[in-house]
Order: structure tokens, then sequence, then C-alpha cells
């Protein structure tokens, strides 16, 4: 269970490559014995909302790509102390150069076998987040070979004013494929061990493929922001129905820190 806490060294390079590139796919983050302990306790209610969501080949392209279920520290001890981890949570703060971070929320994403592909988007367009200080940790459960649809990123795209309205769809992935392709940007898709965790940007662009092996695409993903983080004073229609979910009755304009957003991990940059 240490290994849920103890700090993991991250370089100088590390940080610089995440601020250049807008993600970060870092080796070796976990012991596999330990994500084995907790993907059990974790695909329990995903497995059970999966049955809920029906035949995928019935879905829209949205639904197609993964079975989602958020906050499900909420629901379980268990997941609560994974969640609650001070190592992704440290590493979270020292990529975003903050004294702190706070949870956003969690979010368990199971590509199912023969599951479609993740459309290209941004998150942070859903977030109602006033400051871009906010990442994601993409956990894989299992080694992720590409075969089974790893997370992909466009290095350096946290930096372009792309598809930055738009929801994951088809008109998303057609949209941001076109811009990136007129842009000769490279795309960078890599399989993962079981053990290693990607960081990626809220205006970072990425995608995945489909899952085309027979066995379901378990990942756990964390989503951090600074713990300073405040709540946009504007919100689209999208990130008021976040705002709802993730940190209801914070005030406009002040520090997200309603009991939903704890922080995690906090230092002394003084
Ligand atoms: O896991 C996927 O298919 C997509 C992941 C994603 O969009 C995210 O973690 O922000």
């Amino acid at each position: 269970m240490n290994d849920l806490h103890a700090p993991f060294t991250l370089t100088a390079e590390n940080i610089e490559f995440y601020h250049e590139n807008g993600f970060i796919h870092l080796k070796h983050v976990f012991d596999a014995g330990l994500l084995l302990h907790y993907r059990k306790i974790i695909e329990q209610p995903v497995l059970e909302s999966a049955v809920q969501k029906g035949d995928p080949a019935e879905r829209d392209t949205y639904h197609r790509a993964f079975i989602q279920v958020t906050n499900l520290w909420e629901r379980n001890p268990d997941v609560r102390e994974f969640v609650f981890g001070k190592r992704l949570a440290r590493i979270a703060a020292e990529l975003m150069r903050v004294g702190g971070v706070r949870l956003y929320h969690d979010q368990a994403l199971f590509k199912e076998p023969g599951g479609g592909f993740t459309p290209w988007h941004a998150d942070q367009q859903y977030w109602p987040l006033a400051s871009d200080a906010c990442v994601t940790a993409w956990i894989p459960l299992q080694d992720t070979p590409v075969e089974m649809g790893p997370i992909a990123f466009a290095p350096g795209s946290h930096g372009f004013d792309i598809g930055r309205d738009l929801a994951i769809s088809d008109r998303s992935e057609q949209i941001i494929s076109a811009e990136l392709s007129e842009l000769n940007t490279s795309v960078l898709e890599r399989p993962f061990d079981l053990g290693d965790v990607s960081f990626h940007a809220g205006w970072t662009l990425h995608r995945a493929g489909g899952n085309n092996s027979d066995r379901t695409r378990a990942v756990m993903t964390i989503i951090y922001m600074d713990e300073n983080m405040r709540l946009a004073e504007e919100l689209s229609e999208t990130q008021q129905t976040d705002r709802e979910a993730f940190c209801p009755d914070v005030t406009p304009g002040t520090v997200i820190n309603s009991p939903k957003n704890p922080v995690l991990f906090s230092r002394d940059l003084t």
C-alpha cells in the first residue's frame, strides 16, 4: 500500500516534456499486482453499468467508445484509498508546478471487446474551471497494446485553438483530425504496460482507437486541479452540467472546495 503514497521521482526533463507537449507517459509508476488488486474492486460497478447500457452496436459513437462511471471513490472505501493516493497526486502537482492538487473527479473508462474508438477531443471544454491548471491521470488496469485502444495524444496541442467547443462525437473526430493533418501534427499512440500511467493537460487533444481484442480495456482515471482552482465566472451549458455533478454549491469566482473536491496533496513551495 506504501506504493500508493510514496513519492515517484520525476526528473526536470519529465516536467519540461509535460509543459512542451501537454502530456507525458510515465513507465513503471505502479506495481502490476497493486493495479490488479484495484481492478477487481473497480470493475464491479462498471460491469453492472455495462449491462444496463445494452448492446454496443445500438449506441451512438460516444457510448460505443467506453462505459463511463464517475466518482467511484464515493461508493467504495477501497476505491477511495486508491483515488486518495499521494503518489499520483504529487506527480500531478509537480507536473503542473503548483503547490497542491484537489480532486475534480475520478472516472472509470472501460472499452468493451469490440468497443469503438474514442473521438478526438479536449477535456477542459466540459470543465467549469477558471484556469488550465488541471490534469488527467490515465491508469490502464492491464497491459494495453495498440489493438486495445490506448490513449493517443497530439503533442503540443494544448497550445492549439482547435475543437475547443466540440463535444466528443463523430463531428469532433472529423474536424479535429482534419485540422491536425493540415498542421502536419504527429499523433503519439503507444502501448502501455501494466503500471504505466499517462498525464494529460485539460486542453491537450487526444483520442483512442477501438478495442479490437476479445478482452475489456479497463482504465481508471483521476482528474486533478490546482488546489487554488476557482469556479469560472461564465459557464457553458455543458460546464453547468459538470459543475452540478462534480462541484455543487460552489460560487462562481471562488475556490472549488466542496466536499467532493478534497485536497489530495499539498506542499510548501516557499
Ligand atoms: O480512455 C479513453 O478511451 C479516452 C480517455 C479520455 O478521453 C480521457 O481520459 O480524457
